[in-house]
């Protein structure tokens, strides 16, 4: 088999978060996986899947799974189209011409971009390369919870992610199985705004929003992916959907960039997750008893992403006014 894209990525204790939850917190960081997110597990593995004799790769993305499919393609010597809603900052659009890849700007959504993708795909005879809805993707992904269970001696007593289109929880999910881990509740974070898993959750269905209205644009899909709905209807599983604002999102980057805590620049789509923390939503779901009081290690996945810079930090900050 070829050797992965990804990198086993470091599995580091936060003193200042431990301090914040009160049980040990671990932070897995797919912020330096090559192309800046987890993202690259997945796709990675489906592109050495799909497109070794492919004429060229085209992957609709928020950001990230376009980043990760860029550098993959890169490396594979294959072309490589990025569809990219106008929602997302120029800096992403530099960094992937800056991988060699093609980047097309369609529509306002993600949901508008991926509609293009499929069209090119189609009518170009190029392989099409999801970010979030696929099983070789969520394959991929569940790489990151062997690694977990490779080097944590205990189990986890919860996980907590992101949730955009769902690809990651499924991975996640996969990786619990695989490990034997599936007693272990996960906390599936998204922002007002971007809470299709929410909503489906809510509704006992599929929802398709409306609008992305939540500036963490990697989590902006408006319809979840239906094995993560399926997967949040299982009796054999424990999945807490919840949701912060935007502002509790991007307070939690920057303090995660502060001194005091890990001095890491994250965007917003994993500010969600860091904020359950912050926010003391955690503390919120044991004093609810949706999770034990006395709670094994947090596993925090720090899912990374690329698209934030100092600039784009003050220009949401300005924008959220926090
Ligand atoms: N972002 C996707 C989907 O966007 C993308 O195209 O990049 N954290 C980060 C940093 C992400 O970039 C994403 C997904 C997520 C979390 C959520 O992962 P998912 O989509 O697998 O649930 C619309």
């Amino acid at each position: 088999m070829a050797r992965p894209f990804h990198l086993n990525t470091p599995l580091l204790e936060s003193v200042s978060m431990t301090k914040c939850v009160g049980t040990p917190v671990f932070l897995k960081m797919e912020n330096s996986q090559p192309s800046g997110s987890f993202k690259i597990r997945g796709i990675g593995h489906l592109c050495q899947q799909l497109a070794t004799q492919s004429k060229g790769v085209v992957c609709s993305s928020g950001g990230n799974a376009g980043m990760a499919a860029a550098y993959v393609a890169r490396k594979m010597r294959v072309p490589a189209t990025i569809v990219v809603p106008s929602s997302t900052p120029q800096l992403v659009v530099q960094r992937l011409q800056d991988q060699g890849a093609t980047v097309k700007i369609t529509g306002k959504v993600w949901d508008d971009a991926n509609t293009e993708a499929l069209r090119l795909a189609e009518t170009e005879g190029l392989t099409y390369v999801p970010p979030f809805d696929h099983p070789l993707l969520w394959q991929g992904h569940s790489s990151l919870i062997s690694e977990v269970a490779a080097s944590l001696e205990v189990k986890p007593g919860a996980v907590l992610l992101s949730v955009g289109g769902g690809g990651l929880l499924c991975g996640v999910v996969q990786g619990l199985k695989d490990v034997g881990w599936t007693d272990v509740p996960v906390i599936a974070m998204e922002t007002v705004g971007a809470d299709c898993f929410n909503a489906a959750v809510k509704a006992g269905r599929l929802v398709t929003l409306d609008d992305i209205t939540s500036e963490a644009k990697c989590l902006g899909a408006k319809t979840v992916c239906r094995k993560a709905f399926e997967y949040s209807q299982s009796s054999q599983l424990t999945i807490i959907s919840e949701l912060v604002t935007d502002q509790q999102a991007l307070s939690a980057v920057e303090t995660f960039l502060g001194q005091y805590e890990e001095r890491v620049l994250v965007e917003m789509a994993c500010g969600a997750a860091l904020a359950a923390v912050y926010s003391g939503l955690v503390h919120r779901l044991q004093d609810e008893g949706r999770l034990p009081a006395l709670l094994g290690p947090l596993l925090v996945i720090v899912c990374g992403g690329s698209s934030v810079d100092m600039e784009q930090l003050n220009h949401l900050k300005h924008k959220l006014h926090t």
